[in-house]
């Protein structure tokens, strides 16, 4: 089958579904120049996301963590979103039932508009306090290491969620009902390694939905969905509603 066919058909699909759910990770905001995870530009002083993305590694080292947040605020802080981020905050309108998941940090959906969303991983303009729990934004470029709580002066880490940490009961109670409901469901830019948004196109096509992958390579997922279109988000994500 052609690509050309695969687009119809995601096309007809999304013109008569009546619930959408999508996922997202890293590659949607590698079009905007954000690193990703696991591509070689994603690494920091040759440090993996698994080695400083762990209660344990902040514990150890929190300046460490810190400096490679820095890192990324600065580099987030220059990047807007893509026509693949404004084409789903487009979709949103479309759909009475809509919700977007994603497991990136970066804030670039917001930006972009969408307002139905769960940001699963937490946000990287977010601090929590590690001693009180208070949860404050903070857009400060750099932050100063360390940074400590306005409450309570103890030390802040970031609100986000590190290997090992659960996610928020109530982001995963939405997208469980999202996914159980969806008769379509899109997965854009992720390698469907980290759990549990590994297991979210399963989820969905258990329960029946149409689901659609989207992205440069093919991965884990790409045996389950029904269909796929291999390319960049910022390419291939607009042309789902150009009809
Ligand atoms: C393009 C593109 C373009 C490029 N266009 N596409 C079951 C089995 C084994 C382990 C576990 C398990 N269940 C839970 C675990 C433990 C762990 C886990 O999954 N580990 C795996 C590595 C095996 N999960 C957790 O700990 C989670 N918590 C949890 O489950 O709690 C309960 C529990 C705990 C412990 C044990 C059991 C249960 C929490 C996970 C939190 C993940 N957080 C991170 C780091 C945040 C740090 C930060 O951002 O500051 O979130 S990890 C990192 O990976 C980040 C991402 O959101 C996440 C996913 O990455 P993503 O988005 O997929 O990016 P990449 O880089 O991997 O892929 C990019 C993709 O884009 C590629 O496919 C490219 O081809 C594509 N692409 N350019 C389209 N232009
Ligand atoms: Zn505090």
């Amino acid at each position: 089958m052609g690509s050309g066919s695969t687009l119809d058909i995601i096309r007809t699909k999304l013109s008569l579904a009546r619930s959408v759910t999508v996922l997202t990770g890293a590659g949607i905001s590698a079009d905007s120049g954000v690193p990703t995870f696991r591509g070689t530009d994603g690494l920091w002083r040759n440090f993996r996301a698994e080695d400083l993305a762990t209660p344990e590694a902040f514990e150890r080292d929190p300046r460490l963590v810190w400096e490679w947040y820095n890192w990324r605020r600065e580099l987030i802080a220059t990047k807007r979103p893509n026509p693949a981020h404004d084409a789903l905050a487009q979709m949103e309108q479309r759909f009475d039932r809509f919700w977007l998941i994603t497991q990136n940090v970066d804030g670039l959906h917001r930006d972009a508009g969408s307002r139905k969303l769960s940001e699963i991983h937490g946000n990287i303009w977010m601090v929590r306090c590690t001693q009180c729990g208070r949860v404050a934004e903070n857009r400060d470029v750099p932050i100063a290491i360390l940074p400590s709580c306005a409450s309570c002066g103890e030390l802040l880490r970031p609100h986000i969620v590190w290997f090992g940490e659960s996610l928020a009961a109530e982001d995963l109670q939405r997208s469980d009902a999202a996914l159980q409901t969806s008769d379509l469901c899109l997965i854009i830019g992720t390698s469907g390694l980290v759990y549990p948004a590994a297991g979210f196109a399963s989820i969905a096509k258990q329960a029946g939905a149409f689901v659609v992958e989207i992205n440069l390579d093919p991965t884990p997922h790409s045996g389950i969905v029904d269909a796929a279109l291999q390319g960049r988000a910022k390419d291939l994500v607009p042309l789902l509603l150009q009809t």
